[in-house]
């Protein structure tokens, strides 16, 4: 289905076709560029930027590279083709064709779901708002530009749905997501990870890493939805997620490179000494690293879930690889394993698998988590290296579920407060950590020039030389 382009808002829903939805997007676009304009990222503006814009949503054709100001970005509404005769796979509907419009029983538990998911799009750019002003190099400056934009693009994709399929409270929504503000105390966004700050480029990485992969897996669990246009648009999304996810992994992996390659020349693993030389030593990756899985474990929200049960038997949100899966997809009567904390132990029990889906898909993001990192250690190895990254256990550090709040160690040990305290220093970030790696964040943006601390990419973007001026400042 190709996109036309010759519309204000390019598309591939026919939107001129329906001139009132085509008015109130018109009205919301302006109010979009002014939240670009105010919170997208710093100082960029002016700037000529190498990106790519679907123009077909086929899979060959979708991406095209080119010189474009980021206010000038075709932000558009791109769905996935029909499949013809789509049933429902999962819950109480299986077998039923599935849904063009929204039934009623079911519309405030999918504008939830489209809302959650809409808020953290803009979330992110907010997040991710002055980090260009700092970037290791241009090519690195290129790709934070262009995940920015894309989230952008998300963010049109969650809204058309509202406006097209939730009448009023669905335009209201659109607008609320323009108001709320990343980390504002009082009008936050509406998950945890999402208020946090993404002060650095090591903070980013980790965050494309850990927090793009929930994006993946969240989406591909909403590509499974009996509501298909929600199931189109997922899908559509979820090629874009995969340059984000890549940008994270490769991203950490030049920093330990570049780390490893210190190591080696200087014959030391000792952190004060690799910090002299302007390097960040391998203990304080890991300590980011524990944070964001952490942070990122919480956004599959809590272990047993009743709201995630409805979600799944009234079909609006399926699991991971639904249809590749070998049971009945209603989940009666079977049971998941979930933990539990309680007298000093950590204790796996087995609870209605139907409760237990946000856990289900919480242990899928884990387990791609954990194969990311295993390239790293590979890297590691291959170098003669004896340290290895470690995913903590998914109970460390939780603020959600049956596990917030209880003491546990990243080898998943139930701890007290005091032991805690005495080893928290070693598990996460702190502030000096914080301090040291904010030392490193200078501007490095001549065309294939890198920072001190990170090693260059293998290859450029799109066939480009790594020394391609991706950004043009004036
Ligand atoms: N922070 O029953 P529960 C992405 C609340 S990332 C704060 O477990 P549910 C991206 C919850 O609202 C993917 N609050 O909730 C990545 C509920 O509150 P109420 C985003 C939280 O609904 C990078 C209560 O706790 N997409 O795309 O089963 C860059 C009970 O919780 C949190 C989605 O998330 C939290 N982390 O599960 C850009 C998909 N977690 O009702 C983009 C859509 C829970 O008691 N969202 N709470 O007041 C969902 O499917 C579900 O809403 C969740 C939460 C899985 C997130």
């Amino acid at each position: 289905m190709s996109i036309d382009y010759q519309q204000k808002i390019p598309n591939n829903v026919d939107l001129a076709g329906d001139k009132a939805l085509q008015r109130a997007l018109e009205h919301w676009q302006p109010e979009f560029l002014n939240w670009w304009s105010d919170m997208g990222p710093e100082g960029s503006h002016k700037y000529d930027c190498y990106l790519r814009t679907a123009t077909s949503v086929d899979q060959e054709g979708w991406a095209t590279f080119g010189y474009v100001k980021m206010p000038e970005y075709r932000w558009g509404i791109f769905l996935n083709p029909q499949v013809p005769d789509r049933k429902i796979s999962f819950g109480a509907h299986k077998g039923e064709p599935v849904w063009q419009e929204v039934p009623g029983e079911y519309r405030a538990n999918l504008r939830r779901i489209i809302v959650t998911q809409g808020d953290t799009e803009p979330a992110s750019v907010e997040q991710q708002r002055h980090l260009g002003l700092t970037a290791p190099s241009m090519y690195d400056l290129r790709n934070l530009f262009q995940v920015n934009v894309e989230e952008g693009r998300h963010l049109w994709a969650m809204v058309y749905l509202l406006h097209r399929y939730f009448g009023r409270d669905g335009r209201e929504e659109a607008e609320a997501l323009l108001e709320r503000r990343s980390g504002d105390a009082d009008n936050p966004r509406i998950l945890g990870a999402f208020n946090e700050r993404t002060p650095d480029w090591l903070s980013f990485f980790m965050f494309t890493f850990f927090t793009d992969r929930d994006g993946k897996f969240q989406l591909s669990a909403l590509t499974e939805s009996a509501f298909d246009p929600l199931a189109r648009t997922t899908q559509f999304m979820l090629t874009e997620e995969g340059h984000h996810m890549f940008v994270g992994r490769n991203g950490i992996r030049r920093i330990v490179d570049r780390t490893c390659e210190i190591m080696l020349r200087e014959r030391t693993d000792n952190p004060e000494r690799l910090r002299a030389l302007g390097v960040i030593d391998l203990p304080t990756i890991q300590r980011y690293l524990n944070f964001h899985a952490s942070v990122t474990a919480d956004l599959f929200g809590a272990d047993l879930s009743s709201n995630a049960a409805t979600f799944y038997t009234t079909g609006l949100k399926g699991r991971y690889m639904e249809s590749r899966l070998k049971d009945d997809h209603q989940l009666i009567d079977q049971t998941y394993p979930v933990l539990n904390a309680s007298s000093g132990q950590i204790l796996v029990e087995q609870a209605p698998a139907l409760n237990a889906l946000n856990e289900r898909l919480r242990d899928d993001f884990i387990k791609d988590s954990n194969s990311g990192v295993a390239a790293w250690n590979k890297n590691l190895e291959e170098r003669g290296i004896d340290f290895r990254f470690v995913v903590p256990h998914k109970a460390f550090n939780r603020q959600i579920g049956s596990l917030a709040g209880v003491k546990i160690s990243p080898e998943g040990k139930v701890i007290s407060v005091d032991t805690w305290n005495a080893n928290v220093r070693d598990w996460l970030p702190t502030p000096e950590d914080r301090t040291f790696v904010q030392s490193l964040m200078g501007r490095v943006v001549e065309p294939g020039k890198f920072a001190n601390w990170i090693s260059p990419p293998g290859s450029g973007i799109n066939g480009q030389p790594v020394e391609c001026e991706y950004v043009r400042f004036s």
